[in-house]
């Protein structure tokens, strides 16, 4: 049965693939699973039909016959547990993996979160300016731990994994911060993970929602 997921109809990044949709669409890529997409307005996901997926009316959901879920992190471990290629066979290696797509999410993303919002949401209040500092340094506590562990390796543990998915597009959105840069592995981590295939075809197809958004000629 083909999946649907759900996407913004006209994503605040752009077409950068930073909305969650597209780490979502990279993993049924990775696995190579089709989808269908349904793309929704900023009102259609506030609408009770959607907060029936999504009680908190955002993207992306999941629908697959009579499962429906959301959470980027819950969607990409059920495909990774149904299908090969992105959790490994053996079972602690597993179990590993699924740490580093938690650690992703729970320890990594929020002060990544906190200084988008403060850079893009709270960039006018006359407190940034103080603030900004203590919020960079939050996110450098964690990037250089993480930088240390990954050391040369290609991959979090061992071959790439869900976790490796989870732990990349949390750190593409530091991009415009700069932060990345002092952590030479870290960016050469995240360019790795953006030339595989299947990125390729995920970041292709949620650009092409935004370049149809786009004045022909
Ligand atoms: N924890 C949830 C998950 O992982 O699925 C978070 C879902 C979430 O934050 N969804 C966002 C949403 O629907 C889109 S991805 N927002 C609309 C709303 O809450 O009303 C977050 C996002 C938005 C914009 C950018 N950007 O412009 O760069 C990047 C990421």
């Amino acid at each position: 049965m083909t999946p649907t997921i759900t996407a913004f109809a006209a994503s605040p990044d752009r077409g950068q693939g930073l909305a969650r949709d597209t780490r979502v669409r990279w993993a049924l890529e990775e696995v190579g699973q089709p989808y269908e997409v349904r793309l929704l307005s900023f009102a259609e996901m506030k609408e009770p039909t959607h907060r029936a997926l999504h009680p908190f009316g955002q993207i992306p959901t999941y629908e697959e016959g009579d499962l429906s879920l959301f959470e980027s992190g819950a969607i990409i471990l059920h495909i990774a547990e149904h299908h090969a290629g992105l959790l490994p066979d053996d079972a602690h290696a597993r179990a590993r993996a699924i740490t580093w797509m938690f650690a992703a999410v729970n320890t990594v993303e929020p002060p990544i979160l906190e200084l988008s919002t403060a850079r893009l949401l709270e960039g006018d209040k006359p407190w940034t300016s103080e603030r900004l500092p203590l919020v960079r340094d939050r996110v450098r506590s964690r990037l250089q731990p993480l930088a240390a562990r990954l050391g040369d390796a290609d991959w979090l543990d061992g071959a790439f994994s869900a976790g490796d998915l989870m732990m990349v597009h949390v750190l593409q959105r530091l991009k415009p911060s700069g932060l990345l840069e002092a952590y030479p592995n870290l960016s050469a981590y995240v360019a790795r993970a953006e030339a595989r295939p299947a990125y390729r075809r995920a970041f292709s197809a949620q650009r092409a929602v935004f370049n149809a958004t786009l004045p022909s000629g």
